[in-house]
């Protein structure tokens, strides 16, 4: 019976890491859902799952699916990572949820609260330097400069430099993937940008009262070594920037290709929350993760072996016609809470709050000030390993 399973084990030839795969994932993601539960990848000899069900299941079992080995197609118990594992993101119980529980408490509701008041304030002011702009790059100009400004502020950290942390966020993402030519042009500058970075992770040069010297607190708490909450400022360095940076741009294009999206969220601001989640689910800035299996599974009905790399598509899953009634339609009146962007399970992301309150300030700041959000030009793709989303995207903003 098993056996059977395993010689009609569905199979595919794809690369998932191909500049045609980034550019266009849908059809690819759409093949993959279609060809089973779990499909083997010939190419990189692994699994991987595109279906909502599947997905979320395999991330909801961490014990099967752990990722102590690593989140990317690299197994930390075959070759060396590029850098000293997180210890959040690439751990597992009990490491995992001991300092799980420092961040969970330092992004509390009444933390983001907290937050909110600058990155509210912030928010207009740069609506209303590029209302009056009316034309721009809504990369460089507003999906980059604005979570480049309050989150290493909010973090605690120097002006100086941080011109490294868009460089690392490549690194970190594109190193999920293979050691491709993007992974080797990510790395090409990595030693002067990871000392940077590293050098921005101690007490002696955080800000006090911010989220990173919140970490070394629970330090004196008895609740984690030095060396421990270094690692987690280098966390929210390495996790904070892009995924928001992405997220923000790839809102920015769905509600200026959408016009009828945007008139809707015009006249209900209070729609603005639920459009980012639909911007989540329908062009996730993270596309993929990885889990490796810590004992044999049957998936649908296909044996997986032990120690076997599992990529798990959230963005296809966000797209599961299995899950989502018109899946491949943005509309921000949707209920899009289930997509499978932040993950789920005990690694589901930490930050989320943060991604959230930082989009909801730039989006109810445009909202309140400007008639029409359009395309000015063609927008051109960034291809990332892991991340979806633009190098360049040229607005224009009309006033009411
Ligand atoms: C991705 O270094 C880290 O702990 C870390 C890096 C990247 C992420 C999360 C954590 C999911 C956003």
């Amino acid at each position: 019976m098993s056996n059977q399973a395993t010689l009609s084990r569905p199979v595919s030839k794809v690369d998932p890491f191909s500049h045609a795969f980034l550019h266009d994932p849908y059809p690819y993601h759409e093949a993959l859902r279609e060809a089973g539960p779990v499909v083997w990848l010939e190419q990189y000899g692994i699994w991987t799952m595109a279906r909502h069900e599947q997905v979320r299941d395999a991330l909801t079992d961490f014990q099967t699916y752990c990722s102590s080995a690593g989140v990317g197609l690299s197994d930390f118990r075959k070759e060396p990572p590029w850098r000293p594992p997180s210890i959040i993101l690439e751990a597992d119980p009990p490491l995992h949820t001991r300092t799980r529980a420092v961040l969970t408490r330092i992004l509390s509701p009444a933390a983001i609260r907290v937050l909110r008041v600058t990155f509210d304030r912030e928010a207009e002011r740069l609506i209303d330097r590029l209302v009056e702009k009316r034309e721009f790059d809504g990369v460089a100009e507003l999906a980059e400069a604005y979570p480049l400004k309050v989150f290493p502020d909010a973090v605690g950290i120097s002006e100086e430099g941080r011109e490294n942390l868009l460089p690392y966020g490549s690194m970190v993402f594109n190193s999920f993937g293979p050691r491709n030519e993007l992974f080797n042009q990510a790395m090409e500058n990595a030693g002067p940008v990871r000392d940077w970075i590293m050098s921005k992770c101690s007490r002696a040069v955080l800000a006090p009262g911010g989220l990173g010297m919140q970490i070394f607190d629970a330090v004196d708490a008895g609740e984690l070594s030095e060396a421990e909450a270094g690692m987690l400022v280098r966390s929210f360095l390495s996790a904070g920037i892009d995924t928001t940076v992405y997220g923000l741009g790839n809102a920015l294009y769905c509600l200026a290709s959408h016009p009828e999206q945007w008139k809707i969220l015009r006249e209900n601001p209070n729609l603005i929350r639920g459009a980012f989640e639909e911007v989540l689910r329908y062009e996730a800035p993270v596309q993929t993760f990885f889990r490796t299996t810590t004992r044999p599974i049957d998936v649908g009905g296909v044996r997986l072996g032990e120690g076997e790399k599992v990529l798990l598509f959230l963005a296809a899953a966000n797209r599961d016609p299995r899950r989502w009634e018109r899946p491949d339609t943005f509309d921000v009146r949707r209920r899009a809470a289930g997509h499978m962007t932040f993950g789920t399970g005990i690694h589901g992301c930490v930050g989320q709050a943060v991604a959230r309150l930082e989009t909801e300030a730039i989006l109810t700041a445009l909202a309140s000030r400007v008639a029409s959000l359009e395309l000015a030009g063609e927008p051109k793709r960034r291809l990332n390993n892991t991340l979806r989303g633009f190098d360049i995207l040229p607005l224009r903003l009309v006033t009411a």
